[in-house]
């Protein structure tokens, strides 16, 4: 069963004048930070080459494409790829898609040790809104920028390991880890740009925002006995706060790795993917146990 060291590449903010040149220069940084500690798989935040974009209302197509890739890897990412395949790293990491039909969709990627493309993602949970909502401080239009993850909730069997990916609201969903967990997943990678105010004004703090996204991503871990790493895209973006909080779970649900700062911040953790398989055979023996003759109102509502 196969043991390997997990980074995680918390970014600071995106800033909407930002190339994307700065950026993957700093997720390069990243990178080699991650090598010099031993690093095998480093995951990136959601949208990780661009700013939050859906904060801002845009009517003009142009303006909205030119936060979204037509090619991965494009001349602009390449050098990620090129440099993890040197680093024997494989990587993660989310960007916003536009396709060759020209549909939209945020999008994760997953390369092999050797830089190859081997699994790839697409949100299905869109939070917030598709038209211009005079109720919010800020806008958040996912729904009218995206369509819903066409790809369902695959997983790859990378480098001796079940892995499956998620985006950021898919953290709040059950159904997100259950769906990977019944093909055996070992390790859930995920990022998350999430706003550190909420948008209806509430007092809802940031202490409990980052209560809910730790939470969630405890028991997806635990009741589906995988490894979930949460990594955020944080700090303030043209004025408007992400939350920190990238954390890295282990099967058992703890917290392994815990990032401090809303920075661009690595965490690292030794993963033991036979740790998967206690909970697996035993408590989360999903065959023996589950009773889905009860459960298809799940599905059906
Ligand atoms: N962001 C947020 C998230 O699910 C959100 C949306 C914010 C939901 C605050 C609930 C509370 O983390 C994205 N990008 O999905």
């Amino acid at each position: 069963m196969a043991e390997f060291v997990v980074g995680g590449a918390q970014m600071g903010p995106n800033q909407k004048a930002d190339s994307r040149k700065m950026i993957v220069a700093r997720m390069l940084a990243l990178m080699e930070e991650a090598a010099g500690r031993g690093v095998e798989l480093v995951v990136y935040p959601e949208l990780a080459l661009t700013t939050f974009f859906p904060r801002w209302y845009m009517e003009n197509e142009a303006e909205v494409d030119a936060f979204f890739e037509t090619e991965m890897p494009g001349p602009e990412t390449a050098p990620l790829f090129e440099r993890a395949r040197e680093l024997r790293m494989a990587i993660s990491f989310g960007y916003a898609e536009k396709t060759p039909e020209g549909r939209h969709f945020n999008t994760s990627i997953l390369t092999d040790r050797a830089g190859n493309i081997v699994g790839k993602y697409r949100k299905i949970h869109l939070p917030g809104h598709s038209e211009y909502d005079t109720e919010r401080a800020f806008q958040h239009l996912e729904k009218r920028y995206f369509e819903p993850g066409d790809l369902g909730f695959p997983v790859w069997r990378n480098e001796g390991v079940i892995m499956g990916m998620a985006i950021c609201n898919d953290r709040r969903w059950p159904e997100t880890y259950r769906c990977l967990g019944l093909q055996g997943v070992e390790l859930v990678m995920l990022g998350y740009n999430t706003p550190s105010v909420n948008s209806q004004m509430s007092a809802e703090g940031l202490k409990e925002r980052l209560f809910h996204s730790e939470l969630s991503m405890q028991a997806g871990a635990y009741q589906n006995s995988t490894y979930v790493v949460g990594i955020a895209k944080a700090g303030v973006e043209d004025g408007h706060p992400l939350m920190g909080g990238s954390i890295i779970v282990d099967p058992d649900g703890f917290v392994v790795a815990r990032a401090e700062s809303e920075e661009d911040e690595l965490i690292v953790a030794s993963c033991d993917f036979a740790k998967c398989a206690f909970g697996k055979s035993t408590i989360f023996d999903f065959a023996r146990h589950r009773r889905i003759e009860h459960y298809q109102r799940i599905t059906e509502q």
